[in-house]
């Protein structure tokens, strides 16, 4: 056992892409084991090691971790991202939940039908331009302090900067009137972990393709 953690899920974003983003801010290595197999994931439940039959799969610590919210808690507390105190604790829950609303739109997507697909996508453009992102510049303000709690980086900042990156990849522009969410990724992306992580060659993953949803799909369902 090499002491890193070691993730279990498909070879994609999915809800694992949050925990590599987290992982790779903290400048912690891990370990990936990929789902290929429909038998692969059967395995792990007859082996017991899947709570509630289902991925993510965190093993860290000695611990089997599964359900996305409480891998992401568990090291954003561990590795000193998580705020000081019970008020910053929930702020930082409070944006990650916002941010994980705009992100799982966008996750889904890739599984919807065809026409579902063309009809979803402006809309989702149409909550980050009008929802969400008015919300971060208008926190980013208030706080004055360039991250969204506190006075350095929590998860609430990298969560943000990943959903900022995955509408980007849908509309490139969608940050042009947002001044203090433009800079906030400038600064962000160049913090020396997330920096390395953004490069490529990293353990971080491409936008899910018609392969990656029909592996998905294979595994998952039954038949
Ligand atoms: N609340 C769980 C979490 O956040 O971890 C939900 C996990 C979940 O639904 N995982 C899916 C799964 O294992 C895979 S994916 O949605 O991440 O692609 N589904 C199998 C099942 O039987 O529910």
């Amino acid at each position: 056992m090499s002491g890193k953690p070691k993730l279990t899920y498909f070879n994609g974003r999915g809800r694992m892409e949050s925990i590599r983003w987290l992982l790779a801010a903290a400048g912690v290595e891990f370990e990936e084991d990929f789902l290929e197999t429909r038998e692969q994931y059967l395995k792990l439940i007859q082996d017991g090691h899947l709570l509630f039959d289902q991925v993510p799969l965190v093993e860290i610590d000695g611990m089997k971790m599964v359900q996305t919210k409480a891998i992401l808690s568990y090291i954003a507390g561990k590795h000193n991202l998580y705020g000081k105190g019970l008020k910053e604790r929930a702020f930082i829950d409070t944006y990650v939940e916002g941010t994980t609303d705009l992100m799982q739109m966008i996750l889904t997507l890739p599984f919807s039908p065809p026409e579902a697909k063309k009809k979803n996508l402006p809309l989702i453009i149409e909550k980050a331009k009008n929802r969400y992102f008015p919300a971060y510049e208008k926190a980013l303000k208030q706080h004055g302090q360039g991250f969204l709690v506190g006075n350095q980086l929590s998860w609430a900042d990298v969560h943000l900067l990943e959903a900022i990156l995955m509408v980007e990849e849908k509309e490139s522009t969608v940050l042009s009137e947002f001044p203090l969410l433009q800079g906030f990724k400038t600064r962000i992306s160049n913090m020396a972990t997330i920096k390395k992580f953004l490069q490529p060659g990293s353990q971080r993953k491409p936008q899910p393709d018609d392969k990656y949803v029909a592996t998905v799909m294979k595994i998952l369902k039954e038949g």
